[in-house]
């Protein structure tokens, strides 16, 4: 039985096995049916060892997936272990095998039969060990495999904004190598480097370099053929070299100065891939064959002008992307990786920073193949360790992304830190800024030597712009910043003149604003959007007022949009926690209305888009009816239809055509239909509106968001509308204040409805008629008031309804209240709730009334 379960979980493994003289390297995943079991766990890498009660999974994997986002504090940063059989086809006897691993975050110890393999330290880039002599042939093999993300003091990233899920997060593959073959464990890199030192567009020379293991105890003639193959698969050009091979070494080759003539260019309008296979003769022997991306394209930055991409200026209008999505955690397939890449092509955007760590092979192979500017870093990020280690486990992590990245036409800048003088170590370290200076130039050294074809740049934020950087930002050949200028500080307006200034005091210093973003929430929305309200209004605000700055500046190289998806963040306290909301998708890749702003801006296929993430809206004045309606295009010409009535014409400005029509109670159907030319283009959507005109009818429902200049939209699709001053004949609020709190709720997903609170009013008074109402009142402590400090009783109608509430006492710091109070109203005196202080101020986050009878 056992030996027949093997046989076929080796076809399986192995499929190429048979065809290794055509194909002599033999490469596939080993991604299916691994054990995993949290913890440190004693033993587990014997190959005896009884996992049968761990857990069966498959690659990718994390194990914070679903701890990263749930209540408690914190996710488990601690040991995982792997485990999984090896079965081997005995065709692959007398190779060379390897284990290869995309990433795991972030330390990793990996044994086979009980034997170390090899350590890697690092969460963000591939390793690879070499197995041949832990392998036996006569009994099954077992690879154990511990990951281990905690906090290291000697590893970047040493704190972020974005969650390290832990796990063997990407595809583990096996090789099989003849003895003399190119180098696998060489930083994990091809083993075979390409560039092309010289270029223009008559001609280009071309580099190839190669290091040749010869693991043979003899010492060989080889031949190394390069062949770059046009995309049609034509051969386009051929070179070879011939060397000695000394048994037990590693041989580097070299071949440059070849001139490959007209080559057609790669750019984001022409992403023309050729490719590079290098063939490693012995003798005449093929023994290994590698295939690797070829872009010839060439650039440069001017500190005036921008960038140039073979000659022409190109404005790098892009974003930035990190790895996760919701309900995979860091985990993604590789489908899942090349939709991101696709997504950010979508969306008219032709530079991608990828912050802040080097992404999936995918990711690259996806950029190179649909023309994408890349800027790729490593993570040190907001601070560093000023141990050697530190600087060592940094130095190793930017030789591994270059040397693995290297042949991606798509990647021109290489980053190392970003915001690093961000958070200070306490206490700071003597001579800390003089450690952090010393290690960005070390890192700048290193990465000349690696790769001098491309450019190097760091982030800084505004409040590390020189000469507050201590002389970190003048190290790379470009500056990139991070500003939120109408988000963490200012106004969205400031932005220009900030870079204006900035630039006429550094005249020669190539710029980008490599990051700037606002965060939103589907849920909130307003006609009166703020800094930091989280609305999906003050999102589409923000970047409409951002983005024509930074067009209209010519010395700007680049520009990147803070995220291109919201992403995993567990220390943050957003209106969805442990999420960062800056995001133009929603964490599950659902686009929000930003996104199609810059479709509008930056396509020119095309766009018509209505602004439809606020489809369901409330009032319960006449005038609440009257609402604004939004459409993202670049067509000449746009024309609203609501229920079929059209509001003709409607101007456009910065590819927004907005103007206001009366709504209906239930569902309006708004029709935009636009002229390019001779052409018309139509984009439907369906907004509900629940007309709450007083008096309301039984079971109607008012329902305020109270503290708020926003409405809040829950997930039974009830909306909390906006609070407001109590007018005759309507309802509202007596007196008080606003009070909003930027921390998590708890036990409840409205954390906008309970973020926001109305302290210390006198009543909130509703002219409803005579009947029977429920009354639903959503109470919540948010401040660091002892037990006793706010106590209130809460009257109804003069009635008393509760009685010596105290929010801290009952509930402590972040959690709601609900309450329900049934009462009457009579005589015409509607419905008052009045608020009367014990101690402290009384508040409120949310009231409903519900008519009954
Ligand atoms: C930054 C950081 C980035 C954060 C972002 C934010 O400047 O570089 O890691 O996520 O701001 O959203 O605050
Ligand atoms: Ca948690």
């Amino acid at each position: 039985m056992r030996a027949l379960v093997l046989a076929s979980l080796l076809l399986a493994v192995l499929p190429f096995a048979g065809e290794a003289a055509a194909h002599p390297r033999i490469h596939t995943t080993i991604n299916d049916s691994w054990r995993y079991a949290p913890g440190a766990i004693e033993g587990a890498e014997r190959p005896g060892f009884d996992d049968s009660a761990w857990e069966r999974i498959h690659l990718p994997h994390t194990w914070n997936r679903d701890d990263a986002f749930d209540e408690a504090p914190g996710y488990r940063r601690g040991a995982g272990w792997y485990r999984r059989a090896l079965p081997l086809d005995p065709a692959v006897r007398g190779k060379r095998l390897f284990l290869y691993f995309e990433g795991a975050n972030q330390v990793a110890d990996v044994w086979v039969n009980g034997r170390a393999a090899g350590t890697h330290v690092g969460g963000y880039t591939a390793f690879a060990f070499e197995v041949t002599d832990l392998l036996r042939w006569d009994e099954p093999n077992v690879v154990a495999v511990r990951v281990d993300n905690s906090h290291h003091p000697d590893i970047p990233p040493l704190n972020a904004d974005f969650t390290f899920f832990g796990g063997i997060y990407r595809d583990v593959w096996l090789i099989a190598t003849e003895p003399v073959h190119f180098a696998v464990t060489h930083y994990a890199s091809a083993g075979v480097f390409v560039d092309t030192p010289e270029i223009s567009p008559e001609h280009s020379q071309v580099r190839f370099r190669t290091r040749v293991e010869n693991q043979s105890d003899e010492d060989v003639e080889i031949k190394v053929v390069h062949t770059i193959l046009a995309a049609d698969g034509s051969e386009a050009f051929g070179v070879e070299t011939g060397e000695t091979a000394a048994a037990g070494t590693s041989t580097p080759t070299h071949v440059s100065g070849r001139r490959f003539e007209s080559p057609r260019l790669w750019s984001p309008d022409d992403p023309y891939l050729y490719r590079v296979r290098s063939e490693l003769f012995v003798g005449r022997t093929l023994r290994d064959v590698v295939e690797t991306p070829l872009g010839f394209r060439w650039f440069e930055v001017d500190p005036e002008k921008g960038f140039f991409l073979n000659g022409a200026p190109l404005k790098l209008y892009g974003t930035n992307r990190h790895q996760d999505r919701a309900g995979f955690g860091n985990a993604l397939s590789d489908p899942m990786h090349r939709r991101d890449v696709e997504i950010v092509k979508e969306n008219g955007f032709r530079f991608l920073r990828l912050a802040h760590y080097p992404q999936d092979p995918a990711v690259l192979e996806a950029a190179d193949r649909l023309g994408l500017v890349v800027w790729e870093e490593i993570p040190i990020v907001n601070l560093i360790g000023t141990s050697d280690a530190f600087a060592e486990n940094s130095e190793r992590m930017l030789v591994e992304m270059v040397r693995q990245h290297y042949n991606h036409p798509s990647i021109v800048f290489w980053g190392y830190m970003n915001e690093v003088l961000l958070t200070r170590p306490d206490p700071i370290p003597e001579g800390y800024y003089e450690r952090v200076l010393e290690l960005a130039r070390r890192l700048e050294a290193r990465v000349r030597l690696e790769d001098p074809t491309r450019l190097t740049v760091m982030a800084l934020s505004r409040d590390e712009v020189p000469p507050k950087d201590h002389g970190v930002g003048s190290v790379t050949d470009v500056l990139g910043f991070n500003f939120y200028f109408g988000w963490y500080y200012e106004t969205t307006g400031a932005l220009g003149a900030f870079l204006d200034e900035f630039h006429r005091a550094h005249p020669g210093r190539p710029l980008m604003v490599s990051e700037y973003g606002a965060g939103s929430d589907e849920r909130v929305h307003t006609t009166a959007p703020r800094p930091f309200d989280f609305s999906s209004e003050y999102a589409q605000l923000f970047h409409t007022e951002s983005f024509p700055q930074l067009l209209e500046r010519e010395y700007l190289a680049g520009t990147a949009v803070w995220n291109q998806f919201d992403f995993a963040s567990e220390l943050r306290n957003d209106t969805k926690h442990a999420i960062n909301q800056k995001g133009l998708l929603f964490h599950d890749r659902t686009p929000k209305d930003s996104f199609f702003y810059y479709q509008a801006a930056l396509l020119e296929e095309p766009v018509l888009r209505i602004a439809s993430e606020w489809d369901v809206r409330a009032g319960s004045r006449p005038v609440d009816r009257f609402q604004p309606i939004r459409a993202y295009t670049n067509l000449d010409e746009v024309i609203f239809f609501v229920n079929g009535a059209t509001t003709g014409p409607v101007a456009i400005r910065n590819r927004t055509a907005e103007t206001s029509v009366l709504l209906r109670d239930g569902e309006n159907e708004i029709r935009a239909s636009g002229r390019r030319g001779e052409h018309w283009f139509t984009d439907l959507a369906v907004i509900r509106y629940d007309d709450r005109a007083l008096p309301p009818a039984p079971g109607s429902v008012i329902a305020v968001n109270a503290g708020s200049h926003c409405s809040y939209v829950d997930a039974a699709e009830l909306v909390w509308e906006a609070d407001r001053p109590y007018e005759p004949g309507g309802w509202g609020h007596l007196g008080g204040e606003t009070a909003k709190t930027h921390h998590r709720i708890f036990a409840t997903p409205d954390d906008p409805l309970h973020q926001w609170s109305r302290e210390g009013m006198e009543a909130y008074r509703f002219d409803l008629p005579d009947g029977t109402y429920e009354i639903e009142l959503g109470m919540v402590e948010w401040s660091a008031a002892a037990h006793g400090a706010r106590v209130f009783d809460v009257l109804v109608n003069g009635r008393g309804a509760i009685h010596s509430f105290d929010p801290a006492r009952e509930l402590g710091r972040h959690r709601p209240a609900i309450r329900k109070i049934v009462a009457r109203a009579s005589g015409g005196e509607g419905i008052t709730i009045s608020f009367i202080p014990r101690s402290g101020k009384p508040a409120v986050a949310s009231i409903a009334i519900r008519r009954l009878f």
